[in-house]
């Protein structure tokens, strides 16, 4: 990856004790970095992307950064960006993008990915396969041995069709990893994405054993509109923790 900056370093911590936004705030302003002017940017959803939008919003106002375009992931980082006066496009305006940016919910020691725990893993998976680097930022809770491993949620975003019966399936496919499959719920009713599916999450007691063999299975299930794996797409993660920032890439 050729960036401003060097692909290993770290950066000392300071002595006050850092809260985990701290951390996502470190990883953000790192990746940042890497933007230049007249870039066209993948813009990430949750709450680290946040960060990096909303420096991208104070560098476009100080005049630092110019003409860069941005591609949001989901309608909250549409709103967020659009309050920001971050110049707008879709992937049918500007079809290929420089640089992707967006949080993670895990990263494995081959820089593959869960994401979409904040329900906008289909927006970010076009968007992010439509750029060519993409750069995932996280706090060093994000880091897992194998994925499904952490024992949160796996997301797949399912049609409202028939949920039910994708869910059984799907419950099914990962009996050994003793998977327990949930219909995602946002006070009481079923959570409706951006693009008014659901989502069932899958829950693993141990790590899924081949996630690219697994990827395709859940993919092949007719009603499956996106699965939370992301594999392969990483150009680098940057990683904040106690000790500093550091940057992995393969
Ligand atoms: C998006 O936001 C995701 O794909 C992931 O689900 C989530 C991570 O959020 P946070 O940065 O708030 O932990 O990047």
């Amino acid at each position: 990856i050729n960036f401003r900056t060097p692909s290993s370093f770290s950066i000392k911590a300071v002595s006050t004790p850092l809260t985990q936004d701290d951390l996502k705030k470190l990883a953000a302003d790192k990746a940042v970095e890497y933007v230049k002017s007249g870039m066209k940017l993948g813009l990430g959803t949750g709450s680290t992307a946040a960060f990096v939008v909303s420096k991208l919003g104070e560098l476009l106002k100080s005049g630092e950064l110019t003409d860069i375009v941005g591609v949001p992931t989901s309608k909250r980082t549409y709103e967020q960006a659009l309050a920001l006066s971050i110049p707008l496009a879709t992937l049918d305006d500007v079809p290929s993008l420089d640089l992707a940016i967006d949080g993670a919910d895990e990263v494995d020691p081959n820089l593959d990915l869960v994401k979409g725990r904040g329900g906008a893993l289909l927006r970010e998976k076009m968007v992010e396969a439509a750029s060519d680097k993409f750069v995932v930022v996280v706090d060093d809770s994000k880091l897992v041995s194998g994925l499904g491993g952490s024992g949160l949620a796996m997301p797949v975003e399912v049609v409202q069709f028939c949920w039910k019966y994708n869910l059984v399936r799907l419950q099914e496919l990962f009996k050994e990893e003793g998977c327990d499959a949930k219909l995602r719920l946002d006070g009481g009713k079923p959570y409706v994405t951006d693009n008014m599916n659901y989502i069932v999450d899958l829950y693993f007691k141990t790590p899924i054993k081949d996630s690219k063999a697994a990827g395709l299975e859940i993919s092949a299930f007719e009603g499956v509109v996106e699965h939370g794996l992301f594999l392969d797409m990483t150009t680098a993660v940057i990683i904040a923790g106690k000790t500093g920032v550091s940057v992995k890439s393969k």
